[in-house]
């Protein structure tokens, strides 16, 4: 097993899972005796990145915000779970190159299905041309192109997805 911690940087659509994913594998690692923090870019978009907007710049802003304080965490030992949409690859490469023990996770159901989910009613609001530069509507999504592991959700369970990260993170020497 590894020093630092691992971050599980979870990347996807809004409404893919990506909270859903990471809330679930928190208790799973504490309870395997694990430091783990969580960091959902909805949270840190009300402390940490307050004020940031949804251009590229304020993206790439915020992930690579998010991947600071990620990388602290992690050469201190702690696991790190990242839920944000980071749809840019260039600022998931810098965090990946940034923090080392980077596990990318992404969760990538069919649009579809992020649009029959519609959770919050955004997608609603983007078809409807009610928001500008809404993430698989009307603004880009750069899938990775070499995730540690990419979860349809649309045809697995949580459950499923979650042995599945544990596998990879045993697999990784994390666990
Ligand atoms: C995408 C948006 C937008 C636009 C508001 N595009 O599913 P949610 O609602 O709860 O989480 C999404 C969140 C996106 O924040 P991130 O920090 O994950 O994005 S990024 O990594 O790109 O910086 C969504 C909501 O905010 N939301 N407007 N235009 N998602």
């Amino acid at each position: 097993t590894s020093k630092n911690g691992a971050v599980v940087w979870f990347t996807g659509l809004s409404g893919a899972g990506k909270s859903t994913l990471a809330e679930a594998l928190l208790p799973r690692l504490r309870a395997a005796g694990k430091k783990v923090e969580l960091l959902d870019g909805d949270i840190v978009r009300t402390h940490l990145s307050k004020g940031l907007g949804y251009s590229r710049e304020d993206r790439d802003i915020n992930v690579d915000r998010i991947a600071f304080v990620a990388h602290l965490l992690a050469r201190n030992g702690v696991n790190v779970l990242v839920a944000a949409i980071s749809p840019y690859r260039a600022a998931r490469d810098r965090a990946r190159a940034t923090i080392g023990s980077f596990v990318e996770v992404h969760v990538a159901p069919p649009v579809d299905e992020c649009i029959k989910r519609d959770v919050k009613g955004l997608y609603q609001k983007a078809l409807a041309g009610e928001i500008p530069q809404f993430t698989g509507v009307n603004d880009p999504y750069e899938h990775p192109l070499s995730a540690e592991l990419t979860l349809d959700t649309s045809t697995i369970s949580v459950e499923k997805a979650l042995s599945q990260i544990l596998i990879t993170l045993r697999e990784l020497g994390y666990l």
